[in-house]
């Protein structure tokens, strides 16, 4: 007697993959891809106008006080325009040589991880400032092509290398990195999946250093202006305390913490009143810092 036949037709294994071997997609959640969505499209002027002045694109807020002699009226509109455009970028470089100061001490054998690179702009600043490698990750193509293309023109590209990868998965050499860091990019992800990630990638004594915004443990929970926050960039803003036990589970030990908060609200009323860069969020940053339910923060940590 025959066989039974099987319930299905088998059917020869063909493994279709739709995507060109020349451009692989990182590994990620819908989530990821709704992010990285907009981080393909996004060209607010306040990124790229202030980029543009010295090849130096930031996608993070300004510290340091302002010189409000750019809102004086003595000037044509166009002068007046740009002096405030250069004072935002000013207040944004600070920012970047701050995390950059606590990456140190590094040699030009060194080699740095830039978790949520953007369009490049901190890994090159780490680089002139320490002549060392670094490797920056971005779940957006088009960040990682751009950044990309900036570090060809400054003919570094040989150093400073971007990946269109998921900053939680980078598959870069473990132990390689004598430093790391996140720049407002760790409220997209969960942070033992990221503080995972930086401990198997820097070496023992190692330097992690991130500045991110948080919700403030003694307000309570998420606050409206919070939860509007996370709506605009499609973030999920993580409380304070949720840093130092994530840290704590991950060979990641504090040895610098500092509140930014009072260092950035100067950037954000400049910000308010350069009608040619706004984009809407200001108010709700000057109210979430007012009432205390937000906090810009400085984390730098030692890989043990
Ligand atoms: N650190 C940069 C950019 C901050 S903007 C700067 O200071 O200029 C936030 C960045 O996080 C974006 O580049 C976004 O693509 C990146 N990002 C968000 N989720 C990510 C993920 N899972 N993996 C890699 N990059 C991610
Ligand atoms: C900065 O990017 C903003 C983020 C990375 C997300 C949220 C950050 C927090 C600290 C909560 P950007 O420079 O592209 O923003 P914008 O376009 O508003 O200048
Ligand atoms: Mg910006």
């Amino acid at each position: 007697m025959a066989d039974a036949p099987p319930h299905h037709e088998e059917q020869p294994l063909t493994i279709i993959d739709a995507t060109p071997a020349a451009t692989p997609v990182p590994a990620q959640s819908t989530y990821q891809t709704r992010v990285a969505d907009y981080w393909n499209a996004e060209e607010n002027p306040v990124n790229l106008e202030l980029g543009k002045i010295d090849d130096l694109y930031h996608h993070h807020y300004g510290v340091g006080d302002v010189d409000w002699s750019v809102l004086d009226d003595g000037t044509d509109p166009a002068t007046r325009g740009e002096r405030i455009t250069a004072e935002l970028h000013r207040l944004e470089q600070a920012q970047a040589d701050l995390l950059a100061s606590h990456l140190g001490p590094l040699s030009p054998a060194d080699r740095v991880f830039d978790a949520g690179c953007g369009r490049g702009g901190g890994s090159v600043v780490a680089h002139l400032r320490y002549g060392c490698h670094a490797d920056g990750v971005t779940i957006s193509r088009k960040q990682a092509d751009f950044a990309a293309e900036q570090a060809r023109k400054r003919g570094i590209d040989d150093r400073v290398r971007y990946h269109h990868r998921n900053m939680l998965d980078t598959g870069l050499k473990s132990g390689a990195y004598a430093a790391s860091w996140n720049n407002e990019s760790t409220m997209y992800v969960e942070l033992d999946l990221l503080f995972a990630e930086h401990a198997r990638l820097l070496r023992r004594g190692g330097r992690y250093v991130t500045i991110t915004g948080c919700y403030n443990d003694t307000y309570g929970r998420a606050s409206r202006e919070v939860s509007l926050i996370n709506a605009h960039y499609i973030c999920d803003i993580h409380p304070r305390s949720e840093y130092f036990r994530a840290m704590a589970r991950n060979r990641l030990v504090p040895v610098h913490v500092e509140d930014l908060t009072a260092a950035t609200i100067p950037y954000w009323e400049l910000r308010k009143k350069a009608d040619h860069l706004v984009t809407g969020i200001e108010d709700t940053f000057l109210s979430a810092y007012g009432n205390g339910s937000f906090q810009y923060l400085l984390i730098v940590a030692d890989r043990v």
